[in-house]
Formats: C-alpha cells, sequence, structure tokens
C-alpha cells in the first residue's frame, strides 16, 4: 500500500451504538466526509498506528475500515480503538491517527466471543509491531504537535481541508 504510513484527522461522531464500549473495546468512528477520501489502494481491513485525541498524548491504535462482515453492515465505517483507558467519553472532539501498517482483512465470526477474541489479537500484534523504529519514529512526527482541537465555527483551524488531511 503505497498510501501508508496515511495521516488524517477528523471529529469523533456516533457510531453504530453496539456497545462496543460495554465489550471492553470502544472504537471511536470519523464521520464519512474522512471514509470517503480514504486513497483508492487503501483497503478494507484491520490497521495499526498512532492516535491522540484534541492535543493530547499520542497512544497506539488500532484501526477497522469496512463494512463489519460479522454485523453486515451496509455503511463502510473507519473506527479506531485506542490502546489507552480515558476517563471520559471525546465525541465531538478532534481524533488524529497515523495508519502505519496492515494488519488482515474484515471478515465474519462464529460468535461474538470469537470477533472479540480476533480484536484482542490484533492489539497485542499492534503494541508489538509500534515498537519498531521505524513506527516509533512516526510517533515524533509534527503531524501530531499541529494537530487542532474542538472543532469551533471561529477557528478557520478547523475548516474541512484542515481536519481531513493527507501526509502524502
Ligand atoms: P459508538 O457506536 O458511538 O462509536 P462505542 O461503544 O464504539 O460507541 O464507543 C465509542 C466512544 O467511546 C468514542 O467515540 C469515544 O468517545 C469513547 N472512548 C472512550 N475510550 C475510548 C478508546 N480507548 N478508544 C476509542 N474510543 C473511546
Ligand atoms: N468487525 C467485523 O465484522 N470483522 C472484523 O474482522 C473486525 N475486526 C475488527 C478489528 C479491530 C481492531 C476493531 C477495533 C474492530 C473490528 N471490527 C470487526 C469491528 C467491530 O465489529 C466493531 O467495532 C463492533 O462494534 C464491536 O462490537
Ligand atoms: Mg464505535
Amino acid at each position: 500500500m503505497r498510501s501508508l504510513p496515511y495521516f488524517c484527522r477528523g471529529e469523533v461522531v456516533r457510531g453504530f451504538g453496539r456497545g462496543s464500549k460495554e465489550l471492553g473495546i470502544p472504537t471511536a468512528n470519523f464521520p464519512d466526509s474522512v471514509v470517503e477520501h480514504l486513497p483508492a489502494d487503501i483497503s478494507t481491513g484491520i490497521y495499526y498506528g498512532w492516535a491522540s485525541v484534541s492535543n493530547g498524548d499520542i497512544y497506539k491504535m488500532v484501526m477497522s475500515i469496512g463494512w463489519n462482515p460479522y454485523y453486515k453492515n451496509t455503511k463502510k465505517s473507519m473506527e479506531t480503538h485506542v490502546i489507552h483507558k480515558f476517563k471520559e467519553d471525546f465525541y465531538g472532539q478532534i481524533l488524529s491517527v497515523v495508519m502505519v501498517g496492515y494488519i488482515r482483512p474484515e471478515r465474519s465470526f462464529d460468535s461474538l466471543e470469537d470477533l472479540i477474541a480476533a480484536i484482542n489479537n490484533d492489539i497485542e500484534e499492534a503494541k508489538q509491531k509500534l515498537e519498531l523504529p521505524e513506527h516509533l519514529k512516526l510517533r515524533e512526527d509534527n503531524f501530531f504537535t499541529t494537530a487542532p482541537g474542538t472543532p469551533s465555527t471561529t477557528n478557520a483551524n478547523t475548516t474541512p481541508t484542515q481536519t481531513i488531511m493527507n501526509g502524502h
């Protein structure tokens, strides 16, 4: 995938409300505008990388892009699980991510337990891979230090062209 690493940011919107949080794996969903801007060579599937909320700390993340075959969604989504325990929800805030590597395609599972086990494996793989020097380097990218905060009508920084961006 030529487009990796892929940098993007956008507002955190409400997702399918399936209670992923109750399963211990909340996923912050990006709006359609961000999903629609993905380059053609970023295929659906599971990715790992770095993420930060507003101008906060940078954490490891795993992301699922696609139609969630287990749930047979009709809408393509891009959902990020940040590998960190947050005290509060952050709907409406700007999530900045850099996708650095691909883990696997999306697939269906026989049970919810199997889906959760697969996601937990993805998290372990992400934690390991992100320790590689080439990946640790991206954590230091200026992209994160210049992240805009909460969207506001008076802040020119949060116009769509700047909240949605690609590092290439
Ligand atoms: P939804 O269906 O609205 O996406 P989820 O159950 O997936 O609901 O929960 C996602 C929300 O949980 C995020 O939008 C965010 O506000 C919050 N959240 C709390 N901790 C995390 C985390 N570690 N990673 C992602 N989102 C988190
Ligand atoms: N959904 C699927 O249907 N198939 C998958 O293979 C799949 N893999 C995922 C991997 C990760 C790392 C994450 C964060 C989500 C994944 N999902 C997948 C999406 C999942 O179904 C969604 O977040 C649910 O809302 C969890 O209950
Ligand atoms: Mg979600």
